[in-house]
């Protein structure tokens, strides 16, 4: 036995259009797969194996036990504790048994969640994650990722948590998302982000917001330590803008009038100084090749590094980061990352996670 379901003098439908009442694994399992299924509806992207662990983890020992036992195996399933452990998103990934062991060898439940700090990485450079006391610690910083600004989002949804959903969107994009939620607690949200225009929208699937008629629900974003909207009484939706301005870049070395300043913030991973190049191609005039004007090798691999580099304003340029080990710069060897401007402008790209190389155009390119 592994897990267990309500299984005694379960009412159900039964032969001939009636109900009945009905006892046995027949009754157990449908709603211990039910279960299962409702969660794998929920993330789709976590495997049978990573919901079943969940799941196991999360079980209710039956009453008596303290442990596994072949009978009751790990315990009743409980769907919204086992919802709240996948909703920190990573499938359950600390509980690190891959096999189909079955039964009490499935999971060895009570161990700890992780051993080191390695089972704890998020591949996110903007946080910094340990394992502490067996548990997985993530401290977010935005200087740790040479982004501008941290948007916090707290939410308390009111005896109705299933109904609230939010999102933040730039230029249209989504960037974060949170919700529908399990229970009426406080639920908080933090991230990085880069200068730019944002709009925040909560949602409502009932269309009575989540204050005041079903509970005191509410919600707060900031941006920083700047409060930009508190609510909670709306119907369907509502949406909040804000701005995050740019913050003082590096003094740039003057340039000449026909140039604009390129600038390279480069903070590299353990082994940059012998995996990572930056190259600078121009495009030719009749925009059929691209010609390499400079190449840079980081000439450290602990310090966060600048570069100035003038260019000509007038033409298409594009700037490429390569990787000879084609793991990218976070975060494997340590949470590498790289900004790039031209002017004032931040050039949007990917976090360099993997990959042999990321280019970015700009520029007079059309
Ligand atoms: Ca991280
Ligand atoms: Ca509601
Ligand atoms: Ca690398």
């Amino acid at each position: 036995m592994e897990l267990s379901g309500p299984g005694t003098s379960i009412h159900s439908t039964s032969k001939n259009n009636t109900y009945a009442y009905l006892s046995g694994t027949s009754m157990a399992t449908p709603h211990v797969s039910a279960v299962a299924g409702l969660l794998w509806m929920q993330f789709p992207t976590c495997t049978n194996q990573q919901i079943r662990n969940v799941l196991a983890k999360t079980s209710k020992a039956v009453e008596g036990n303290y442990d596994c036992t072949e009978n009751t195996g790990f315990g009743v399933v409980q769907a919204v504790d086992a919802y709240d452990v996948l909703s920190r998103g990573d499938c359950g990934g600390f509980l690190n048994s891959t096999s189909s062991k079955g039964g009490c060898q499935q999971l060895d439940k009570y161990s700890i969640s992780c051993t080191s700090s390695s089972n704890c990485d998020d591949n996110d450079p903007c946080t910094i994650d340990s394992c502490e006391s067996g548990m997985c610690v993530s401290q977010i910083n935005c200087s740790n990722c040479g982004k501008s600004e941290i948007v916090k989002v707290d939410i308390r949804p009111d005896l109705y948590p299933y109904e609230v959903t939010w999102e933040i969107t730039k230029n249209n994009v989504n960037i974060i998302a949170g919700g529908p939620y399990a229970e009426a607690k406080l639920y908080s949200t933090s991230k990085c982000v880069d200068v730019g225009s944002y709009e925040f929208t909560i949602y409502d699937t009932y269309g009575d917001g989540i204050c005041c008629v079903e509970g005191n629900g509410s919600y707060n974003i900031t941006v920083g330590t700047t409060a930009i909207k508190s609510g909670g009484s709306f119907e369907w939706s509502e949406s909040t803008n804000f701005t995050i301005n740019p913050s003082t870049l590096p003094p740039t070395s003057p340039c000449k009038k026909y140039e604009k300043n390129l600038l390279i913030q480069f903070k590299p991973d353990k082994f940059s100084k012998r995996q990572n190049n930056f190259l600078i191609h121009k495009q030719n005039w009749a925009k059929t090749g691209w010609k390499l004007i400079k190449k840079i090798q980081p000439s450290s691999s602990s310090e966060l590094m600048t570069y100035h580099i003038c260019l000509k304003k007038w033409a298409c340029h594009r700037f490429r980061i390569t990787d000879k080990k084609k793991n990218g710069i976070c975060c494997e060897n340590g949470g590498g990352w790289y900004n790039v401007h031209w002017g004032d402008e931040k050039l949007d790209h990917d976090p360099f996670i993997d990959g042999y190389a990321q280019t970015i155009t700009f520029g007079n390119c059309d």
